[in-house]
């Protein structure tokens, strides 16, 4: 396989997806092995930094009665109560103090697993002259992937970060579907080894 070397240039901005505590080992809604992907994220964090490139974390950012948990007729745990524990970002992930966070699905009645939907994530994005996106986080097959079929659909370049994502695999399965359907809308995967 070749590997092409990937340069950062302004318009470049990374976008990490979901990296809170209750997404890990642990968590209410741990994806497994989702803690795997904090050091490769650390990587891709110092190349942006050094590179000067924006960087945007989305975090789910529930009410403790939102609709998308079981109590509610939802599919989920409870998980990512604002201003929990839960809802944070891991100690162990090194986002910049200069990072943009953008919350979503904070409204009860309404999910969002897009970091795109109901948030200010494009006018961010935007207002940054940001045209290709480094998308990585959690979950693969759900807000990995929604926020990616967003992206395309506005039209961003989309580079999946494939080292740095991890999925539920609720069916067995889900989470290869998923960098699939990514690929066949226009994204390239790449792995860190490949940003110089
Ligand atoms: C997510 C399930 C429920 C995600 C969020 O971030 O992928 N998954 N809420
Ligand atoms: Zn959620």
């Amino acid at each position: 396989m070749t590997v092409e070397p990937i340069h950062l240039s302004p318009g470049d901005a990374l976008i990490l997806v979901d990296v809170q505590n209750d997404f890990l080992p642990g968590g209410a809604l741990a994806v497994p092995r989702g803690g795997d992907i904090i050091p490769v994220l650390n990587g891709y964090l110092a190349r942006f930094g050094a590179a000067g490139a924006p960087v945007v974390a989305t975090r789910d950012w529930h009410p403790v009665n939102h609709c998308s948990f079981q109590a509610q007729g939802g599919p989920w745990p409870p998980h990512c109560i604002a201003n929990t524990f839960g809802a944070e970002f891991p100690t162990k992930l090194k986002l910049p103090a200069d990072a943009t966070i953008v919350s979503k699905a904070t409204a009860p009645g309404r999910d969002a697993y897009s970091g795109f939907q109901d948030t200010e994530l494009d006018a961010v994005l935007r207002a940054a002259g940001a045209g290709r996106l480094f998308i990585g986080g959690l979950a693969t097959d759900y807000c990995v992937l929604s926020t990616v079929r967003d992206a395309r659909q506005r039209g961003y370049t989309v580079l999946l970060l494939e080292d740095a994502v991890r999925a539920v695999d609720l069916k067995p399965g889900d989470g290869r579907r998923a960098i699939d359907e990514m690929k066949a809308l226009g994204a390239t995967a790449i792995t860190l080894q490949q940003l110089s």
